[in-house]
């Protein structure tokens, strides 16, 4: 009997015990080791029950009922302190990890448009005024159309004015200018009047240096109707030039010539890098060139489906990396392509 009570007043201990050790506990590691000791399979009052079996019969209710209660108990108050723990862990949380919402944001960096790309929206925008109509021609081009079409013959000298990008397609090569695009339009058109541009990248086989690239874009212009004249040509020249770099610019047509236009000549304006004294990027002469153009060659206006008694035209390629050498006054075109931030972030 003397047993059967002592295990009551264990049971006291026990609860007593266990409640004493779980207010010392912090965090959600020392209630896990808690509930172990005080709740687990071997825990105190866990052995109790299974210490009943040897318990008098007149004892084992009240027994029972009391390591219930002590187990009750300690499971309550786990339960309790549980709770306690995580508010206040919750409560260190936000003192130590408060946000300052008085902290400036991180400023995105921006992107802007690469300067030839500045350049050619600006060319495209002021013929776009001039009333010529944007028109895309393919990258990688025929031979035919690229260089027959255009009146220059696979035997013909004039060939080697642009070094090619051939492919491993026969007869298919990376255009070397936009005039290709001359005949798609007029095929496309005729026999309606033309007034479009043809912006886009060609490619030249060729050697570079502060005023030549092998990538670069060409802007072609393209007017086909009845009684164009080289002065529609000149005056649009001019009117461009004047639009893009002010009224006072002196722009001037020099005689040249290319097989797919005649007459033909060369545009140059003067010098913007060196105010025309003479720089490496306008050969020490004061002028650069920044255009080709001409009247559409007979040939080239029947390849194109209109009969040249009846119908002229005129034609120009501009080159806007070097318009964007003098607009910005950049003293070597290889930077345009050269990828490196400290050029481009200046734009
Ligand atoms: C041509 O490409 C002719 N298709 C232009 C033309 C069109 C003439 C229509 C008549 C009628 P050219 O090779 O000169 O011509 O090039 C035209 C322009 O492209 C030049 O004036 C220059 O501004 C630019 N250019 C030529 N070669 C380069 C190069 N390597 N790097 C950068 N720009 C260039």
């Amino acid at each position: 009997m003397g047993e059967d009570e002592n295990i009551l007043e264990e049971l006291d201990d026990i609860q007593k015990n266990g409640l004493e050790a779980l207010a010392s506990v912090q965090d959600e590691a020392g209630l896990q080791a808690w509930r172990t000791a005080h709740l687990g399979r071997s825990a105190p009052v866990m052995l109790a029950f299974t210490r009943l079996g040897q318990i008098s019969k007149e004892m084992r209710p009240m027994v029972g009922q009391k390591a219930n209660q002590v187990k009750l108990a300690l499971e309550a108050a786990l339960k309790t302190r549980a709770e306690a723990v995580k508010t206040a862990s919750l409560r260190q949380k936000l003192d130590t990890e408060r946000l300052d919402v008085t902290l400036p944001g991180r400023r995105p960096t921006m992107g802007r448009l690469h300067p030839a790309a500045q350049a050619l929206s600006e060319i495209i925008h002021i013929f776009e005024e001039m009333g010529f109509q944007e028109y895309r021609s393919p990258e990688v081009e025929t031979d035919e159309l690229n260089f027959e079409l255009l009146n220059i013959p696979a035997y013909h000298p004039a060939r080697d004015m642009w070094d090619t990008f051939h492919t491993t397609v026969p007869g298919t090569i990376l255009r070397t200018h936009t005039s290709p695009g001359q005949i798609r339009a007029m095929r496309e058109m005729c026999p309606k009047p033309i007034r479009v541009i043809l912006p886009g990248m060609v490619y030249r086989y060729e050697q570079t240096n502060a005023s030549h690239e092998m990538q670069f874009n060409q802007v072609e212009l393209l007017a086909v109707g009845k009684n164009i004249t080289l002065g529609d040509l000149k005056g649009t020249i001019e009117g461009f030039a004047q639009r893009m770099f002010g009224e006072a610019v002196r722009v001037r047509m020099r005689p040249s010539y290319f097989p797919f236009t005649e007459p033909s000549a060369d545009i140059v304006m003067e010098c913007f890098v060196c105010g025309s004294k003479g720089c490496p990027v306008c050969k020490y002469s004061g002028w650069l060139e920044i255009a080709g153009c001409g009247m559409l060659h007979p040939v080239v206006l029947r390849n194109g489906g209109y009969d040249p008694a009846v119908y002229s035209g005129f034609a120009a390629g501009l080159g806007p990396e070097r318009i964007a050498l003098l607009k910005y006054q950049v003293d070597d075109i290889r930077n345009f392509w050269q990828n490196d931030i400290r050029f481009l972030e200046q734009f």
